[in-house]
């Protein structure tokens, strides 16, 4: 027997390529599968909205290198893009793949130029003339659903969708409150800015068979999405994943870009291949969060909340994807980790002439995150009591059976005072405090801020009837070799690595020796891919079972062989072998009874519902009081998604979302002016988060298993980011909180702070 190889730090086996021969991303797709092809390249809206009066393309066609110009015109034969969520999201407010009589935002896709050579494009499209009967934009979401202008005007409003009844609020939710204390926060607009931007290649065969290359976060879905926007059979359908660079959620299905490369490769009989630039995709990939959210609590004196109200204003962009279905994410998670005796939240998804809005790490939780988190900041704030003090008197004490909250989350298992208490000691929270009063009582130009976050989150969440579910096929070869097929789609996470620890802990085979593969729809034609931090807890799971149907599978041959009852077989994982009970000189390997016919099992992993991972996070920054330049110092955090499978991973996982998570609160914004021109379109302008932002971060242990799945794992993709963003937006505006700061909108940039310092004490910032 061995050891378990499980919960060890098992080196990721993918880096070896990444690190020498390089990874193949859509855009390296070898010549030899794309013969001929021609490049794609998409004309841009230049305006946020306006009626197209006409496209003159004469010139562009004139062009070296030029094969054709298509215009929306040309697509009529192709259904409009169905919003993803039908019957929630208002089904007139589709996207057309190419825009042909009305531009809805900068960067609209409404032509595209096809060359010989990629360059050629760019070139071309500067030919394309377009005239524009320019529209009034809707710009500001807070105004979206009252304005005059409306995008769709068949819809009569901009309102997309609405979650709970705005007019049903109760009247008499605060009362008997001591403090009530309400102000309206922005979670701004952010770009996923992954570092592999968009791409697609397309080739027909002779047979009408459509094979795409697309970076995607799941196969089966971007199949399922093209094949929409095509109004073709998935059947006739193949859909490649190469390598994908970073996709933080904004690769989930299929945008128009993709199914009009596929669409130019039928029309001219030749594959085609497009990528976008950095410029293309800061403008044309969803935004994430973009919510604006008012927050009132209310509660007594000595600390504790009575009341919490979350109203939400979702951006949507011009067309409701995902981001208009985000807030139903937002309100499920309102409550976050607390007993709160009275909460309701509702919501609005309105359109405005900006890029559309997706789901970006995270989606929709953050947002309830930072929203509950800042309301508890400031009732400490009002009541005059320690942030710490007030959210251990508010968290549901530690529960190991489901618990139901008012907004019908299911949360499997929590113990959040714990959590907090742990990152409290590992910050030496008290040791902090008495640094920040020393440094105020000297009046000291630099402050100490200390922020904290108490989070809960869902993982794994699924519509599926049944429950949330992902499939695995296990088989071992008679070299003793083992390939896993799986439904999810990595694209960091490590899932080659982990895939194959937890085959190779059942099965006695080699990590080294297991291959994984994914991405292919022929070879794999069911799978959920990897989002919502689903993919360990439902993916490995299915290959834990699946590897542990195959044992049963292999006994049965193995006690046919040695003439045995299967009951007496034993299983050594160290040889990886069977032998009888008490003979062991009687043992046959698994890899033998592949020889004569295939050892391969396919199985269905199905979860009784997602899991709520949650944690707690303290940030430590300074605020220089007279220039407003924060710098973030610490980071400590507490993430705990049950049972840990591979501790590097996970920490990996932490280290990149609460960067991503800090760079929220601190520097990344988009930002449109009020003609809804985007003033963040490079990253010149838009400030993409590195390594000297950053501080090293402190993660601390924390692990309460899940009974959701045998692992006992829950999700830790997305809890980095999560927890960290209103850890530091509180610790920024606790730095300048004895100046009488109470809150500071995010990214806290120099100016945003500088501005909050100056208008210290007044009216507006108080109760903004
Ligand atoms: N893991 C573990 N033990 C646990 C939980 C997870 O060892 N208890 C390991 C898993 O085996 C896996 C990794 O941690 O190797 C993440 O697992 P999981 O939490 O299941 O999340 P997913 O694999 O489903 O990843 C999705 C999540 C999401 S939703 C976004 S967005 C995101 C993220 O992962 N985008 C990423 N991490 C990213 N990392 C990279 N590098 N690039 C992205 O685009």
């Amino acid at each position: 027997m061995r050891v378990s190889i499980l919960g060890t730090r098992v080196i990721r086996t993918e880096d070896p390529r990444f690190l020498t021969s390089g990874g193949v991303y859509t855009d390296d797709v070898a010549d030899e599968q794309l013969a001929g092809a021609c490049h794609v390249h998409f004309v841009r809206s230049a305006v946020a909205h306006a009626r197209i009066s006409s496209v003159d393309v004469s010139a562009a066609l004139e062009a070296p290198g030029v094969v054709a110009v298509f215009t929306g015109a040309d697509l009529a034969d192709l259904p409009v893009a169905p919003p993803p969520m039908p019957g929630m999201i208002n089904a007139q407010m589709g996207q057309p793949l190419l825009a042909a009589d009305v531009i809805r935002y900068v960067g609209e896709p409404l032509a595209v130029v096809v060359t010989e050579n990629r360059y050629q494009g760019e070139d071309a499209a500067d030919l394309v003339d377009v005239d524009y009967e320019v529209l009034p934009a809707v710009v500001d979401m807070a105004g979206a659903a009252a304005s005059q202008t409306v995008l769709f005007p068949a819809v009569g409003s901009n309102v997309a969708a609405t979650f709970g009844d705005a007019a049903a609020l109760a009247a008499d939710l605060f009362d008997g409150c001591e403090v009530v204390v309400s102000r309206t926060i922005v979670n701004q607009r952010v770009a996923p800015a992954p570092m592999e931007t968009r791409a697609a290649a397309a080739a027909w065969d002779a047979g009408g068979k459509l094979t795409a290359w697309i970076p995607n976060q799941g196969a089966q879905g971007t199949r399922a999405a093209l094949a929409g926007m095509l109004g073709m059979d998935r059947a006739a359908l193949r859909v490649i994943t190469p390598d994908v660079g970073g996709a933080f959620g904004a690769k989930f299905g299929a945008d128009p870009e993709h199914a009009v490369v596929c669409w130019v490769a039928r029309r001219l009989g030749r594959p085609a291949r497009w990528a976008e630039s950095r410029n293309e995709n800061l403008i044309g990939m969803t935004h994430g969060r973009a919510q604006r959210q008012t927050i009132t609590i209310g509660g007594s004196r000595d600390g504790k909340v009575a009341a919490y109200r979350l109203e939400i204003v979702q951006d949507c962009g011009a067309y409701p994807k995902f981001g208009a279905f985000l807030p139903a994410l937002t309100i499920l998670m309102a409550p976050g980790p607390y007993a709160l005796p009275r909460a309701e939240a509702v919501a609005t998804s309105v359109v405005t002439n900006t890029t559309p809005v997706g789901a970006y790490r995270g989606a929709g939780r953050p947002e309830a995150t930072a929203a509950v988190e800042r309301a508890i900041d400031l009732f400490a704030a009002e009541v005059g009591l320690d942030p710490a003090e007030v959210r251990r008197l508010n968290l549901l004490p530690r529960f190991t059976e489901p618990h139901t909250t008012a907004f019908g989350a299911v949360y499997d298992s929590g113990d959040y005072a714990t959590a907090l208490d742990k990152a409290l000691l590992a910050a030496g929270y008290e040791d902090l405090r008495r640094e920040q009063a020393k440094r105020r009582a000297d009046g000291d130009v630099v402050q100490l801020g200390i922020g904290l976050s108490c989070y809960v989150e869902i993982t794994g969440p699924g519509a599926e009837e049944g429950g949330p579910r992902e499939n695995a096929t296990v088989e071992v070869r008679p070299d003793g070799s083992a390939t896993i097929l799986t439904g999810t789609s990595p694209h960091g996470q490590g899932h080659v690595t982990v895939w194959a620890m937890l085959a190779s802990d059942e099965l006695g085979i080699p990590v080294d020796k297991i291959t994984v593969k994914w991405g292919d729809t022929d070879l794999i034609p069911e799978g959920g891919g990897t989002g919502g931090s689903r993919s360990l807890q439902q993916g490995g799971a299915a290959v834990q079972q699946a590897s542990r149907e195959l044992l049963g599978l292999a006994r049965q041959r193995a006690a046919d062989e040695l003439e045995a009852n299967p009951a007496d077989l034993v299983f050594d994982t160290g040889s990886s072998s069977f032998s009888v009970a008490g003979d062991p000189d009687a043992a046959i390997p698994l890899a033998r009874l592949a020889e004569h016919e295939r050892l391969l099992v396919r199985s269905v992993f199905t979860a009784p519902g997602p899991t709520f991972p949650f944690g707690a996070h303290v940030a430590v920054a300074e605020v220089d009081t007279e220039t407003g330049k924060a710098v973030l110092r610490r980071v400590v955090t507490v993430d705990d998604a049950g049972t840990v499978i591979n501790p590097l991973l996970a920490e990996g996982q932490r280290h990149g979302g609460i960067a991503q998570g800090a760079a929220q609160a601190l520097l990344e914004e988009v930002v449109y002016d009020a003609d809804g021109n985007p003033l963040t379109a490079s990253f010149a302008d838009y400030p993409f988060v590195s390594a000297t932002e950053v501080p090293s971060f402190e993660l601390a242990d924390m692990e309460t298993p899940t009974s959701y799945n045998p692992l006992g794992a829950k999700g830790i993709g997305e809890a980095g980011t999560i927890g960290s963003t209103p850890a530091v937006q509180n610790a920024i505006i606790d730095a300048v909180a004895h100046l009488g700061v109470r809150h500071i909108d995010m990214p806290a940039s120099p100016q945003r702070v500088w501005a909050a310092l100056r208008s210290a004490g007044t009216q507006e910032n108080q109760h903004a």
